[in-house]
Order: C-alpha cells, then structure tokens, then sequence
C-alpha cells in the first residue's frame, strides 16, 4: 500500500554534516521526496509538534534540543512508508539500534538522535500539518 510519512532529520545530524546521507538512504530505498524544507523550529512550535510527549520528564529537553538548530524536514511516499520509515530510522536509543539503521550507524545518544519519524498514519497527518502549514 503507497502512504506518506514525514521525518525530521535533527538538528544535531544537520550540525554534523549528514542530511546527504540520510535523504539518500530513503531515496536509495525508493521513496520518493514529495516535500523538503529546511526549518528552524521555534517553541511554540516545537511544543505543538511533541504535544504526544508532553507530560514526559524529558519533554524540556527534547523542545530546547528541536529548537537549537535549523531541521530538515521531509514527506516521503511509497509502499508502507510508516513502517518500513521506523525500520530504516532504528531504535529511540541510538546506541541499541540496530547498525544498519539510520541511528544505528549515527548516533550514540537517546536525546540527540538524529531523525524523528512519524509512528501512525495519524501521527503523520497532525506532524506534517504543524511543520508543512
Ligand atoms: P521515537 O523518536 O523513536 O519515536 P519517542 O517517541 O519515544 O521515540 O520519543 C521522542 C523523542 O524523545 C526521542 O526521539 C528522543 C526523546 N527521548 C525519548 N526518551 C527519552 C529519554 N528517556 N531521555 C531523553 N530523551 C528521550
Ligand atoms: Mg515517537
């Protein structure tokens, strides 16, 4: 089944030089890049877009590390996009994913771990519209 998803590659991995890499990895796969923009997230934004979370302890660290640098963000299309988008991004802890994986071969960190992407088709729809509106 063709869907979309979207995925935000982190300021931390934009910092690091590794937006080429990682767009060619979904590209390579044979999704295809339906928007692309970079932003910077501000905080009423970054609030908006992490909402899901916001009762976490960690929720004031994952809106100051969102809004410390400038993000790539991106919806892709193609088959299972949701699902196989998860798969290629790894685990939320970095330094467990999978290698082979985006954060797998990446990162290290469970803060700063270089891509976010959405995890429903609902999930989706509410995250595009507060970074593509
Ligand atoms: P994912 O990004 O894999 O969907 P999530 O939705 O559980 O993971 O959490 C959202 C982000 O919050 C995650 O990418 C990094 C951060 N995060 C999660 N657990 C954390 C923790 N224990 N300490 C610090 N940051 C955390
Ligand atoms: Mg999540």
């Amino acid at each position: 089944m063709s869907d979309r998803t979207l995925f935000i590659i982190k300021p931390d991995a934009v910092s690091r030089g590794l937006v080429g890499r990682i767009i060619y990895r979904f590209e390579s796969k044979g999704f295809t890049i339906i928007r692309l923009r970079m932003l910077q997230f501000n905080r009423e934004q970054a609030e908006r877009f992490y909402n899901v979370h916001k009762d976490k302890p960690f929720f004031e660290e994952l809106v100051s590390f969102i809004t410390s640098g400038p993000a790539v963000a991106a919806i892709i299309e193609g088959d299972h996009a949701v699902s196989a988008t998860r798969l290629m991004i790894g685990s939320t802890r970095s330094h467990e994913a999978q290698p082979g994986s985006i954060r797998g071969d990446f990162g290290l960190d469970v803060a700063m771990n270089i891509i976010h992407a959405s995890d429903s088709a609902e999930s989706f729809k509410y995250e595009s519209g507060v970074v593509f509106s």
